[in-house]
């Protein structure tokens, strides 16, 4: 029971992680191919982003069957042999459930556009007002409004997210009973559960203009409402049934909102991914970065940690930049991937690794916007181009904070094409894989990748790090020090968030350094991390 307590879940980029044939595009017999890989790394299960058939306007994140696998990405065939291949490694999959919104191209949503058929109501369709504007004044996460005219059937319709994600009505019971359906037919195929995609936002409790914000007018009639915490503990029924584990993406919540969502007396979601601690690089919104401040991100890990019984720990994901040079630092680029990985994995909750992260994957290196593909990043370029801001700072805002750079093809080897493809890949490799590969990692006992197996096994072997409770002891702008208990035993770990020396009052023998230190007086280096016993 709670096998994702002690677990570490890898999350998979399917379109970046391996291609097998050819085509530039990763996919799923390259996910087999790579399953030894994870079974080394020591990872309980694998998340993956979503496979099922799309026209990939947003990569896979706005659905047109839930029944059936993207081409591109292979058969059913091959996902049934992925889940067998999994299995044998005790390995679990996790699939990636998007239920707030399906691509235009969906059967329901093309029905839906005739207003006398059954699909009429699957989705918000909505008149303009009589003085020609849209039905009301919500802004979507992409930066744009969120309404949609559709010609045939002469409504707007909603969408949150990009033009052809429509977001899905769940006034109309006959909705629910769809997903029921769709997570009884991955079930029975034997995936262990899901990540579920916005899910706080699923239930819409009126259409109503929103009080004017900087971003995302309108949330205030969807962020977490009483509607979708009925809907999961629908969902949460069928779930039990085969004893599936969820783990929710809740964007905006607060500890106290997170505790309704996943509270183990609240029999909705198991864990839920927060984004406040993404939230220490930037003023308001993502596209408004500030220097990193540490301080600030210690202080939202330990509330978190204290509010919340278990957490999802994360630092990286295919929505956020990569973590060492937005947490951590170029320069000390080995030390602070390092550092991050201890960070990642000695914190009390279940770790998330995201692909490329256990090599100290970069952001991107492309200096144009042709070279990018996400569709936000298309989106916000646009409204800064409205704004009249000029390419220099369009440029400079979007490289920053594009979803690009973690999506960047995976690194396997420095040759061209990074052992991703042999051809052309459909995004960009980064320059930098002659550097930073796993081939040349693997041979390296110093490597970040050796580093994150040795934590992952020690994390793997020690009830205090997998299970223990958390107490902050020291955070201030440069050292973050917590201590990790269970049973009368304690491990210290001690974290040093800058290039320069610093100090603690902590002593005791070093389990683990990433600078190969042997024994510990409080002095630390540059990026230095140990953990004491
Ligand atoms: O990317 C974001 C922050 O950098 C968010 O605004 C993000 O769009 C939000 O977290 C929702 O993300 C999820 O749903 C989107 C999809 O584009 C993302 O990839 C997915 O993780 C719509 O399905
Ligand atoms: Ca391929």
């Amino acid at each position: 029971m709670e096998w994702w307590k002690d677990a570490i879940i890898y999350q998979i980029y399917p379109r970046s992680f391996q291609d097998s044939n050819g085509d530039g595009i990763g996919d799923i017999p390259g996910i087999i191919s790579r399953l030894d890989h994870l079974q080394e790394l020591g990872v309980g299960a694998i998340w993956l982003s979503p496979v099922y058939k799309s026209p990939n306007a947003d990569n896979g994140y706005d659905i047109s069957d839930y029944r059936e696998i993207n081409p591109e990405y292979g058969t059913m065939e091959d996902m049934e042999r992925l889940i067998r291949e999994a299995k044998n490694r005790n390995i679990r999959i996790i699939m990636d459930l998007v239920i707030n919104h399906t691509s235009t191209d969906h059967y329901w949503f093309r029905q839906s556009r005739d207003r006398t058929s059954e699909y009429a109501d699957y989705y918000y369709w909505r008149h303009g007002n009589p003085d020609g504007s849209l039905p009301n004044n919500w802004t979507g996460f992409f930066g744009e409004d969120c309404w949609e005219f559709d010609p045939q059937r002469c409504e707007y319709y909603l969408h949150l997210f990009a033009k052809s994600q429509a977001d899905l009505n769940y006034h109309n019971p006959a909705v629910l009973e769809e997903v029921k359906d769709i997570l009884r037919f991955w079930l029975r195929k034997g995936v262990a559960g899901f990540r579920c995609d916005v899910i706080n936002i699923l239930w819409k409790e009126s259409l109503e203009s929103g009080k004017k914000k900087l971003a995302l007018t309108g949330s205030e009639h969807y962020l977490s409402l009483e509607g979708t915490h009925e809907i999961l503990r629908q969902l949460r029924e069928v779930l039990d049934e085969y004893g599936a584990f969820t783990v929710g993406e809740t964007v905006f919540v607060t500890p106290r909102q997170a505790r309704d969502l996943c509270g183990a007396d609240r029999k909705e979601l198991d864990m839920v991914f927060s984004f406040e601690h993404m939230e220490c690089d930037q003023y308001f919104i993502k596209w408004f970065k500030r220097k990193f401040r540490p301080k600030a991100f210690f202080d939202c890990l330990s509330k978190w940690q204290r509010e919340l019984d278990w957490n999802a720990i994360y630092l990286e994901n295919h929505d956020q930049p990569r973590s060492i040079p937005r947490f951590g630092s170029a320069e000390y680029w080995k030390e602070s991937g390092k550092l991050l990985a201890m960070l990642a994995l000695t914190l009390r909750g279940t770790p998330f690794i995201y692909q490329g992260q256990e090599i100290g994957m970069m952001n991107f290196d492309f200096d144009r916007m042709r070279q990018l593909n996400d569709v936000e990043s298309k989106n916000v370029e646009r409204v800064l181009r409205r704004f009249h801001i000029p390419r220099r700072l369009r440029w400079k805002i979007i490289a920053r904070t594009s979803r690009d750079n973690a999506r960047t093809p995976f690194q396997w080897t420095g040759e061209r094409g990074a052992g991703f493809t042999d051809t052309r890949p459909w995004l960009g490799v980064n320059h930098n894989c002659e550097q930073i590969n796993l081939a040349q990692q693997e041979t390296d006992p110093d490597s970040i990748w050796s580093w994150y197996k040795d934590l992952a096994a020690l994390r793997g072997g020690s009830e205090v790090l997998r299970r223990g409770a958390f107490t902050p002891l020291e955070a201030n702008n440069q050292v973050f020090v917590y201590r990790r208990e269970l049973n009368g035993e304690a491990l210290t770990i001690v974290l040093n968030f800058s290039g320069k020396p610093a100090q603690t009052a902590q002593r005791g023998r070093v389990l683990r350094s990433n600078v190969g230190r042997e024994s510990f007086d409080g002095q630390l280096g540059p990026w230095e991390a140990v953990i004491l016993e």
